[in-house]
């Protein structure tokens, strides 16, 4: 199959970050939004991970014509049945728990650690997972996805400002600093999204071989 670029279609500064990162050694041409035009928005109104990155891929696709990645990830809190989980971009927003709101000069990130942390004030069991879901899709030809987890705990207190999201308050197993104090090298090498990209190349390189 000729597939001479993609688009990995995330609106998200820290993730793009990754990804290029990510894809540096691969064959194709890599484009992000930030080399296209115009963009459009993709509600993620779907219950799954795999569902809304299966949405986003498709409606990017139908939009700019070309063969498109789009991830969703989350945070899956063990105490909180899984919360964050898919609404993990606006927790601070949805009702579960009490809405959160966001300060003046502070992100969303803020508020979603806010949050988060204010739940599990008095819960002794801090166990959480990222999770990554990624498609890759052709209009009309092609689909296939890929899952990547990252299993650590939940920190008392924010440190570290080099990731994104939860990043500060995400400790992975086997460590005792938060990913928010990994460069973004090392945290390329753990990560859920890491994972689910490593497999996604693997697939790639396949295809795009044998023709
Ligand atoms: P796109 O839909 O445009 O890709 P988004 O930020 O809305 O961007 P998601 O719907 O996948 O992306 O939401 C994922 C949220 O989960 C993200 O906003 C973070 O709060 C959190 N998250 C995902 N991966 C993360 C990571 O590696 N580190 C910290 N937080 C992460």
């Amino acid at each position: 199959m000729i597939v001479d670029k993609v688009l990995i279609a995330t609106k998200n500064k820290g993730k793009i970050r990754e990804f290029k990162k990510l894809f540096e050694d691969f064959d194709i041409k890599v484009l992000t939004l930030e080399d296209m035009p115009e963009s459009i928005e993709v509600e993620e109104d779907r219950q799954t991970f795999l569902e809304n990155a299966l949405k986003k891929a498709k409606e990017y696709a139908d939009f700019y014509k070309i063969p498109v990645i789009t991830e969703d990830a989350g945070l899956e809190v063990y105490a909180l049945n899984g919360y964050p989980g898919i609404y993990s971009a606006r927790f601070y927003s949805i009702d579960f728990g009490g809405k959160e709101e966001v300060r003046e000069n502070e992100t969303k990130d803020n508020a979603n650690i806010r949050k988060l942390l204010r739940l599990l004030k008095d819960k002794t069991n801090r166990k959480a997972r990222f999770v990554s879901n990624i498609v890759f899709y052709i209009p009309e030809k092609y689909g296939v996805w890929t899952e990547g987890y990252l299993y650590g705990k939940i920190a008392e207190v924010p440190k570290g400002d080099k990731g994104f999201g939860y990043d500060p308050i995400f400790i992975p197993e086997g460590y005792s600093k938060t990913l928010g104090e990994f460069d973004i090298e090392e945290k390329n090498k753990i990560s859920h999204r890491a994972k689910a990209t490593y497999q996604l190349k693997k697939i790639l390189n396949k295809l795009l071989k044998n023709d």
